[in-house]
């Protein structure tokens, strides 16, 4: 008797076993080797990300989407909101924690407030150069502040780029410290960046990203900080012309899952969310290298006032963070500081 089991896979279970019956023969589906595919619905989950569709944070989501989705045989799939669809950075982590969202792309900044460890990457001038921040994220200590998301209901997945801050404003060019006195600067919503501002001698105010804009524009706020990818993206670039490549900060974006939906998943899921999320990340940070050039050429071909500085001028400037904060994080510090 020829089976045509090519034809048969395709039949839904019930029908195989009908059809084997009604042949008669002693074949049991065992026996057949019968690859039967029971195709449950696909389980769709929602991430958010504030950047717009085009940035390299939301090409890393996208990267990461694809690829769940490719190694769970389409069980798995995930969403992306790009431009703070789902709300600012702030409420998408309350909602993440409640596993009302269930992935997020969000600045450790604001994670800082969530989760401590975290927040030692908001310390001005941390890192001596990306390749040694890019050491640190990849290793025990970028492990550790991962992990530690999880006393804050969410588990970190993988670190992407978000290169350096810089201070820019409509007002004039910043050289030192001292110039950015009376200067209203715009900061994310976390503790640190308020003191940050306040010990480099500016009014700092703490708003969401998608307000920035207009906030510059109306003249609500004299200047912000960003890295030049946010600076071009949001055109900020165009209403606020005085760049000061300062470097203060460097504030890597977290790929992370809500815990509520992580333990919902089964280990095997898990492990793939996981290897996605490693793998997203070289996607991010080639879309981010990329973007870099991009935004500089187009601030300079905006005419923009670009000012270099004398970073050891700053970083002197800042010190009173490490007095305030230095303790809580002395161990980290340390571990960072000897990573080569
Ligand atoms: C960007 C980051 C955003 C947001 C923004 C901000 O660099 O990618 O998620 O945190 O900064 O300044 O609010």
């Amino acid at each position: 008797m020829s089976v045509n089991w090519s034809k048969k896979v395709a039949t839904p279970a019930i029908g195989v076993l009908a059809s084997l019956a009604i042949m008669g023969g002693s074949m049991t589906i065992a026996s057949a080797n019968v690859n039967v595919h029971r195709v449950s619905a696909p389980v769709v989950y929602r991430l958010a990300d504030d950047q717009p569709a085009n940035y390299p944070t939301v090409t890393g989501d996208n990267a990461f989407a694809a690829k769940v989705a490719q190694l769970t045989h389409g069980k798995i799939q995930i969403k992306v909101y790009p431009d703070a669809q789902l709300g600012d950075e702030n409420s998408a982590i309350q909602e993440i924690q409640l596993g009302a969202i269930n992935f997020g792309r969000i600045n450790s900044a604001p994670l800082g407030s969530y989760s401590t460890s975290m927040g030692v990457l908001g310390l001005p001038y941390l890192f001596n150069s990306s390749s040694q921040m890019w050491r640190v994220l990849n290793g025990p200590v970028g492990n550790k502040l991962l992990s530690d998301l999880k006393t804050a209901k969410m588990v970190g997945l993988t670190f992407y780029d978000s290169g350096s801050r810089d201070f820019y404003n409509s007002k004039h060019p910043v050289k030192v410290p001292a110039d950015l006195k009376g200067l209203t600067i715009r900061v994310q919503q976390a503790a640190m960046f308020i003191s940050l501002v306040k010990d480099l001698g500016g009014s700092p105010t703490p708003m969401a990203y998608a307000d920035v804009y207009n906030a510059l524009q109306s003249g609500v706020i004299d200047g912000a900080e960003n890295n030049l990818p946010s600076y071009y993206t949001t055109n900020h670039y165009k209403v606020a012309k005085y760049l000061t490549l300062d470097e203060h900060t460097r504030n890597p974006e977290v790929l992370l899952a809500s815990l509520k939906t992580w333990n919902s998943l089964s280990p095997a899921d898990q492990k793939i969310i996981k290897e996605a999320a490693v793998y997203s990340q070289g996607v991010e940070r080639k879309a981010w290298n990329a973007l870099v050039q991009k935004s500089l050429k187009a601030i300079k071909a905006n005419g923009n006032v670009i000012t270099h500085v004398n970073i050891a001028l700053w970083r002197k400037a800042v010190q009173p963070m490490y007095t305030q904060y230095g303790k809580q994080y002395k161990q980290l510090i340390q571990e960072i500081q000897t990573t080569k």
